[in-house]
Order: C-alpha cells, then sequence, then structure tokens
C-alpha cells in the first residue's frame, strides 16, 4: 500500500525541490507556509491533508494560527527527508489549490 521510504542525499533534496514550489528545507526538514482566505479553508485542508497522512503512515509536523498553516516534513525513523515527505509534501499542494 505504502511507498518506500528512502532517505534523500542533499542533491536529491535540492531536485525535489524543483517539483514542488513553494516548499524550503529549513532545519532539516521540508517546510511550507500555506495562507487560506480563512480559518475554515486552513481547518479543510488540515482535514483532508490528516486523512491522506493516515493513509500513508506519514505524519506532519503542522501547525495552524486562523488563516495559517505551517508545516514541516522529515522522517523521524531515518533522522533525515525522504521520498515519503516528498511525496506527502506534493499531495498537499494538490489538496491547497482545489
Ligand atoms: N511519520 C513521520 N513523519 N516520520 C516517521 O518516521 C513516521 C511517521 N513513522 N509516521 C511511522 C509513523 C512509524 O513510526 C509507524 C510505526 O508506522
Amino acid at each position: 500500500m505504502t511507498s518506500p521510504r528512502l532517505k534523500l542525499s542533499d542533491s536529491e533534496i535540492a531536485s525535489a525541490l524543483k517539483t514542488i514550489p513553494g516548499w524550503s528545507v529549513e532545519g532539516g526538514k521540508l517546510h511550507r507556509r500555506y495562507q487560506f482566505a480563512d480559518f475554515i479553508e486552513a481547518w479543510g485542508f488540515m482535514s483532508s491533508a490528516a486523512l491522506v497522512a493516515q493513509q500513508m503512515d506519514h505524519h506532519p509536523e503542522w501547525s495552524n494560527v486562523y488563516h495559517t498553516v505551517t508545516v514541516d516534513l522529515v522522517t523521524h525513523d531515518l533522522k533525515g527527508i525522504s521520498t515519503r515527505d516528498v511525496e506527502l509534501a506534493t499531495r498537499m499542494e494538490a489538496l491547497a489549490s482545489r
């Protein structure tokens, strides 16, 4: 069901970042701050992303303040950024732009 988790090298991370505009690396984690129109849009995004995260067995570090959702993705078991972080970021992009 779930895709493999492969830890990425710095150069692999650099090329992956080109596929997910808006994301950067902060403190060794994939990072993005989403701004929605209002709280309910932010919460709707978090609800749908939570279902995807659970399905992937991959859980974000995130927080919400009003219409802002701040996301950090890292693979704790591998102590670094993995293919699954990139996959979750890609899926979050699709959800955020709906
Ligand atoms: N999420 C994240 N972000 N990193 C992990 O290493 C991780 C996870 N591990 N979700 C998963 C759960 C694992 O510990 C369980 C047992 O599947």
